[in-house]
């Protein structure tokens, strides 16, 4: 075993704090994300917490503030469980960096997402029993870990609108896929909120305020925003660009490997495709010929509205070297865009293009 419990073959981009992502193969073997493959992203390192003392604030904008133990938020508040896909804003980042360079941020490829059955309680609960006050509009989360990437140095944090925050698949969980909340991915408590970038669904999280504003954290106020290209990122300060929130419409290859020779002249493709936002995905198109013809992918069940769908197609390919190209569209009819070129952004958030994937047929 790898470092943290995940498997051997993760691609590291950084050993401390952990940041890998699982091998496409991996990833296509199983709608819900084996534990061990499931990808980290971590801003600091995982901090220590002592259980017994251990206790979930809310506070802020509302009428009862409260400290919850682990214990209690589990008496006190109904099961829940959403099965959702995460994925960070810098997925597929890697083809951005080939457009043009972008330093200090890791490369990652297409495995920057996975997808759990999450449990623990509802958000909403948790509110619901604060009682939300007069002028409340966002909701800011607080953890524990302390990076020392953001300036100044500080733990990591981010806030949701009121709204997304008391949608029902927004939850409190301690269990993935059944099992206890691995340290690496946030014990004893994170927040999980489907359909919006990874950075939203706080890990170690100790304190929930409710807010008119939304959170002044260094990753809700100066990264994780989508920037003009020409922007100069020590000018921009805090609140300049889009905040992400809402994950667009992406897919992506998974199998066979980038590289990977189908010698019979068949190949079995198979890949993702993510309509974080729009309630699930309508269709993939894969084409073979630079886009001049598509052919539709079969689709696997949607297992969630806030899950990925899986899709697969068998091609015939004569030999010789091909590039694939995949898109999907949701349910509005909207699609992908075409090239990682027109999404340039000087943090490399937010690529959505067409996938592309190299095989060879001899
Ligand atoms: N406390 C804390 N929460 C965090 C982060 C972090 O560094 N610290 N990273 C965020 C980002 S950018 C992503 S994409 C997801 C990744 O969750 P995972 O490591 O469980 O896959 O956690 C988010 N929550
Ligand atoms: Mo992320």
């Amino acid at each position: 075993m790898g470092l943290w419990g995940k498997r051997r073959d993760m691609v590291v981009h950084e050993e401390d704090p952990y940041n890998a992502e699982p091998p496409r193969q991996v990833l296509a073997q199983a709608p819900c994300t084996p534990l061990d493959a499931f990808y980290v992203r971590s801003h600091g390192p995982v901090p220590r917490i002592d259980l017994d003392t251990w206790r979930l604030r809310v506070d802020g904008l509302v009428e009862r503030p409260a400290a919850w133990s682990p214990a209690q938020l589990r008496d006190r508040f109904e099961p829940a469980e959403v099965t959702a896909t995460l994925q960070c804003a810098g997925n597929r980042r890697a083809e951005l960096m080939a457009v043009r360079d972008i330093p200090g941020e890791a490369p990652w490829g297409p495995g920057a997402i996975s997808t759990a059955r999450w449990g623990g309680v509802r958000l909403r609960d948790v509110l619901d029993a604060a009682g939300i006050g007069e002028g409340a509009a966002h909701v800011a989360f607080a953890a524990t870990d302390v990076s020392q990437r953001a300036r100044p140095a500080q733990p990591f944090g981010g806030s949701v609108p009121l709204a997304k925050a008391l949608s029902e698949e927004v939850l409190l969980a301690w269990e993935m896929n059944g099992e206890p909340l691995p340290a690496v991915h946030g014990a004893p408590v994170r927040v999980v909120v489907p359909g919006w970038i990874g950075a939203r669904s706080v890990k170690w999280l100790h304190r929930i305020s409710v807010q008119a504003d939304p959170s002044d954290n260094y990753f809700q106020a100066t990264a994780y925003r989508m920037l003009p290209a020409d922007t100069d990122l020590d000018q921009a300060g805090p609140g300049a660009g889009i905040s992400l929130g809402p994950v667009p419409l992406n897919c992506d290859f998974l199998s066979p490997d980038a590289g990977t020779r189908c010698p019979s002249g068949h190949a079995e493709v198979a890949g993702y495709a993510f309509a974080g936002y729009g309630g699930g995905v309508a269709r993939v198109d894969v084409s073979a010929d630079g886009g001049g013809t598509w052919v539709q992918a079969e689709l696997d069940p949607q297992v969630s509205p806030w899950s990925w769908r899986m899709w697969r197609v068998t091609l015939e390919l004569p030999a010789g070297e091909h590039e694939l190209l995949a898109r999907a569209w949701d349910f509005g009819g909207a699609t992908q865009p075409e090239s990682p070129r027109s999404l340039w952004n000087p943090q490399g958030y937010g690529n959505n293009a067409w996938a592309r994937l190299r095989v060879s047929c001899p």
